[in-house]
């Protein structure tokens, strides 16, 4: 049987999922409605986090597929990928044209010598323009210096949504049997070396609770049996030995257990603890290593710490600094991006590769059952050559054209560089290079200066110098300076200074955070003084007064507004803000603490 091996990358949206599903449905491998998206998190979100394997038949040839995230923060699980497939399918929104993870995928897979298919998607948006996107996408090719092979690129119209691929514009909207059919013609067969020794590479870790540790690999030559020896060659260059004990392919989107994984195949092995990404798995010797798969390095860090809050324990199942340690070991199992450095009081710090990466993982502990506490994402600083570094992104962004002048003012405030800007049809597109550090927290300001009609995205593009102070004091926090119930009547006077986190009746204590001051600066407050009582029924009771609703904390608007001095408490049900020293007195004598203590 053929194989073909293929990836499917694109921005963040652009409708990979959706395609990968309907060509389940369509080549009878997955039912109507079921989804890659199989985790919680991705289903509530509606986005991808993990990269995902799946498998069709199409006229007799077996296609591996795999779904990648188009979000920024998951790029290094896409670059992984890449490195063991044939082909990718670039989709491409035929309204929104090529986006800064196009550009990002579509660099890595050239670099490769991947020849890509295109797939203009999502041509029923009203406002599409597939003549304009594919100039677009020729451009970008050639800017990213494609060769004359490349350049060359098949091309496909789709509606993902509904199951159509076209090669031309006006030909009848059917089914995907032409994407299907070009997949064929254009991908190169995986089935060679068939006779020789088993050579293949580890790309991607899984997990499983009676199976340890996953290796999910591709077999470049020979064909790799269950239960047999063989040899691994390091990272370091040593060989070392292992028993494979099972293996799986991928039939639709199940692991299917199976004696041979053969050559051209990917599939998933397990018997080897300490398997990693990158690993060749060999059973002669003499056959050689395969080239490095690298994995891009942090760009951020926060300290997890035990919640020791007043109202610590509360609300958890898993609150000790152990269990906190042991469920972020076992992330290390399969988070490949993560690192995680315990700190001798206890806690752990903790790098990844942004405020989305860490924040799943918050989210993902929390519904274990895990009381928690964070610090601050910091961008990490590093010494390069003797010169002080930081990371850098680049930020693409749509507004509608009015909006574009407070937006730009906060990016360059906060020094971002403009290397690109253009409107069309009443929106601004703008790309600028600003470092990590200026980006963070800016998130959901944005969304407030664009009034939700903005479009951000960044992707990390390097260590570069250190850009200087930035200045980030776009709000200010509101901290209660009493333990109690608070009450609406204490709320409703402090609604017109900011923007409040919390409702009449939320238990609060000294310390914790209720709201953010609209003018910058810190307020103590009292949010549980209620009217004086009289004799009489006071007409304007606490239960009378209308609140507006509160602002509600998740963890990533949490890590957005959080400041230096302050700790995000994250339990099963809640998310607090607080300040590290909770009485006013410690604040006063520890203000001279620096960030650095933290990171
Ligand atoms: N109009 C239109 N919308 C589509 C089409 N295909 C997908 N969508 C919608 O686009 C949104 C994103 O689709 P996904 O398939 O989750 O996109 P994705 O590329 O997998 O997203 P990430 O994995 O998060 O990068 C969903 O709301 C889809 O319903 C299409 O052909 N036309
Ligand atoms: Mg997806």
């Amino acid at each position: 049987m053929e194989i073909r091996n293929i990836a499917i990358i694109a921005h963040v949206d652009h409708g990979k999922t959706t395609l990968t599903d309907k060509l389940m449905e369509f080549c009878g491998t997955g039912m109507a409605g079921s989804t890659m998206d199989t985790n919680d998190l991705e289903k509530e979100r509606g986005i991808t986090i993990y990269s995902k394997n799946t498998s069709v038949n199409w006229k007799g040839t077996k296609i591996n597929i795999i779904d990648t995230p188009g979000h920024a923060d998951f790029g290094s699980e896409v670059e992984r990928v890449l490195k063991s497939i044939d082909c990718v399918l670039l989709l491409v929104d035929a309204q929104e044209g090529p986006m800064p993870q196009t550009r990002f995928v579509l660099k890595k897979s050239l670099e490769l010598g991947l020849k890509p298919i295109i797939v203009l998607n999502k041509i029923d948006k009203p406002a599409s323009n597939t003549e304009r996107a594919h100039d677009e996408i020729l451009e970008l090719f050639i800017e990213l210096g494609a060769s004359h092979d490349q350049l060359d690129f098949p091309m496909i119209y789709a509606i993902g949504r509904e199951g159509v691929a076209m090669r031309e514009l006006n030909d009848e909207r059917k089914d995907l049997s032409p994407l299907l059919d070009m997949i064929l013609e254009h991908v190169p067969n995986a089935v060679k070396n068939e006779n020789d020794p088993v050579q293949a590479q580890v790309f991607s870790l899984g997990y499983d609770s009676f199976l340890g540790r996953l290796g999910i690999i591709r077999v470049y030559a020979g064909n790799l049996k269950s239960n047999s020896e063989v040899l691994i060659h390091t990272a370091g260059g040593t060989l070392r030995t292992g028993k494979i004990n099972k293996i799986f392919q991928f039939e639709g989107v199940s692991r299917v257990e199976t004696n041979i994984l053969s050559t051209g195949n990917i599939g998933v092995i397990a018997g080897i603890p300490d398997i990693t990404i990158s690993e060749t798995i060999v059973d002669n010797k003499e056959t050689p290593q395969m080239g490095e798969i690298t994995i891009d390095e942090p760009t951020i860090s926060l300290r997890f710490l035990v919640n020791d809050s007043p109202f610590a324990g509360r609300e958890g199942k898993y609150v000790t600094s152990r269990q906190i340690r042991e469920r972020l070991e076992r992330e290390l199992e399969v988070n490949v991006g993560l690192r995680v450095l315990p700190q001798q009081d206890g806690s752990s710090m903790v790098y990844g590769r942004g405020e989305l990466h860490i924040a799943v993982l918050l989210e993902q502990m929390r519904r274990e059952g895990y009381e928690i506490q964070v610090s601050q994402p910091q961008a990490i600083i590093k010494t390069i050559d003797n010169v002080k570094t930081e990371p850098y992104e680049e930020v693409t962004i749509d507004v509608p054209a009015e909006y574009s002048g407070a937006v730009l003012e906060k990016m360059t405030r906060r020094r971002g560089l403009i290397t690109n800007m253009n409107e069309r049809e009443g929106i601004s597109r703008v790309t600028l290079e600003i470092p990590t550090r200026g980006l963070l927290g800016y998130r959901s300001q944005f969304v407030i200066d664009t009034k939700g009609l903005g479009i951000l995205s960044s992707r990390f593009i390097g260590f570069k110098s250190y850009a200087g102070e930035i200045s980030h004091n776009d709000v200010g926090s509101m901290t209660s300076m009493v333990s109690g119930k608070a009450v609406a009547f204490a709320l409703w006077n402090l609604e017109n200074r900011g923007v409040l986190y919390i409702g009449h009746g939320t238990d609060v204590y000294e310390g914790m955070i209720l709201g953010n001051t609209l003018k910058g600066d810190e307020l103590a407050v009292n949010p549980i003084k209620g009217k004086q009582l009289t004799n009489m029924r006071a007409s304007g009771t606490d239960e009378s007064i209308s609140l507006k609703p509160p602002y509600s904390l998740s963890i990533e608007r949490g890590l957005e507004t959080m400041k230096w001095d302050e700790y995000l408490e994250i339990t099963p049900t809640s998310v607090r803000l607080r300040k590290k020293f909770l009485t006013e007195q410690a604040r006063s004598k520890n203000k001279n603490q620096t960030i650095d203590e933290d990171v």
